[in-house]
């Protein structure tokens, strides 16, 4: 008869943070992961930093923290998720921004949905209950015209195309064909979960008001992603 071991069913998770200056954010991000729940709940975790080489104290501040920091000084979110992706030893992967506006607190809940209803890929949708200062009025508008755009070029459901919370199974990414490098990276693994007929649902998350200096340059960024999303369709047919 074998010996049980306690936690011998435990699940290894990665949180990945993409960073670049957020050294007013990062601590507070990083502290509101709860981790004591994670670990009641059998999960291991693992914090991943990929900073953009930043100049201010983002990395020191994480990894007093106790995260990883992997420095990736090729410029783009995608670029940063794809070296995390490589680097993280988890067998489910969450993701969020490095500027305090997603709900670490949210995490435990997220992974038993997806454990309980068996699913491959959860995003999630900032719109439902977020601060009302949270997102600029030209922001919404950016976004709603990006989701519009994925929903009839990609017959996809999706009410918020650029949230940067998802929660998977990394054994997934082999499936994902993931192209982009910037900041259309957050529709394009969306799309690609979804038209992989992976098992995928939207959840809504409060969302909130960004800490530090806003890195998107609005309009160039939302044609870049219009851009893509065009380009990804015509390639696709
Ligand atoms: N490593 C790395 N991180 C990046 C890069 N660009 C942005 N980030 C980080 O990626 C996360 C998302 O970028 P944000 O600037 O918050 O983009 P956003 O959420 O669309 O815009 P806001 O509404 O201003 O928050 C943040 O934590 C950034 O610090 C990059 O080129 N490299
Ligand atoms: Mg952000």
């Amino acid at each position: 008869m074998g010996i049980k071991t306690k936690n011998s069913d435990h699940m290894n998770l990665t949180i990945i943070i993409p960073t670049i200056n957020e050294e007013k954010a990062i601590g507070k991000v990083i502290k509101e992961i709860p981790l004591k729940i994670l670990e009641k709940n059998n999960y291991k975790t693992e914090i991943l930093i990929i900073d953009g080489a930043s100049t201010d104290n983002t990395k020191q501040i994480a990894e007093q923290l106790g995260a990883t920091v992997i420095t990736e000084k090729r410029k783009g979110y995608g670029r940063a998720y794809k070296t995390g992706f490589k680097q993280a030893k988890g067998d489910i992967i969450v993701t969020a921004d490095g500027d305090h506006t997603y709900p670490m607190t949210a995490i435990p809940k997220l992974l038993e949905t997806l454990k309980k209803e068996n699913l491959d890929f959860i995003t999630t949708n900032r719109f439902k209950h977020r601060d009302k200062k949270s997102v600029s009025t030209l922001h919404l508008i950016g976004n709603h015209i990006l989701t519009t755009a994925t929903q009839l070029l990609f017959n996809t459901k999706l009410k918020d195309s650029q949230s940067g919370m998802w929660i998977f199974r990394k054994k997934i990414l082999n499936k994902l064909t993931l192209t982009s490098d910037g900041m259309p990276f957050s529709e394009e693994i969306k799309i690609e979960a979804y038209k992989k007929r992976l098992k995928c649902k939207e959840i809504p998350i409060n969302y909130r008001t960004r800490i530090g200096e806003v890195k998107l340059n609005s309009y160039k960024d939302g044609i870049k992603n219009l851009k893509f999303l065009i380009t990804k369709k015509l390639r696709h047919n």
